[in-house]
């Protein structure tokens, strides 16, 4: 290896592993699930920036987040949270719904 790299490298992977690296492109979303219902249940959120949607199941069962515009699926196990990245969204209205509970969990993210 370059003496170079020997030093670079370390500096480098410390600069990818500080948390605070990424946070400044992207913004993070809190969405719970409770009595089998989304909130909130409109979700304003910013296009064309990184989004990352943080999901908390404050039932006792377990819920599945399903956006199907954008592609987007993640269990959420009772009492505990999930990341789920949504990227750069276009403009628009993009439904959502708890599978396991579709009669009343439902929403819809607005990406403006
Ligand atoms: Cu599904």
């Amino acid at each position: 290896m370059p003496a170079f790299l020997r030093f670079f490298l370390p500096v480098l992977l410390i600069a990818l592993w500080s948390p605070g690296a990424w946070a400044a492109d992207e913004v993070l979303v809190k969405l719970s699930i409770k009595d089998h219902r989304f909130n909130p249940e409109r979700l304003e959120i910013p296009a064309k920036t990184k989004v990352i949607l943080l999901i908390k199941n404050e039932d006792a069962e377990p819920e599945e987040f399903e956006c199907l515009p954008l592609r987007r699926e993640k269990i959420v196990f009772p009492g505990t949270e999930v990341r789920v990245v949504l990227g750069k969204v276009d403009p628009g209205e993009y439904p959502f719904f708890g599978e396991y509970h579709e009669a009343t969990a439902k929403g819809v993210i607005v990406a403006r």
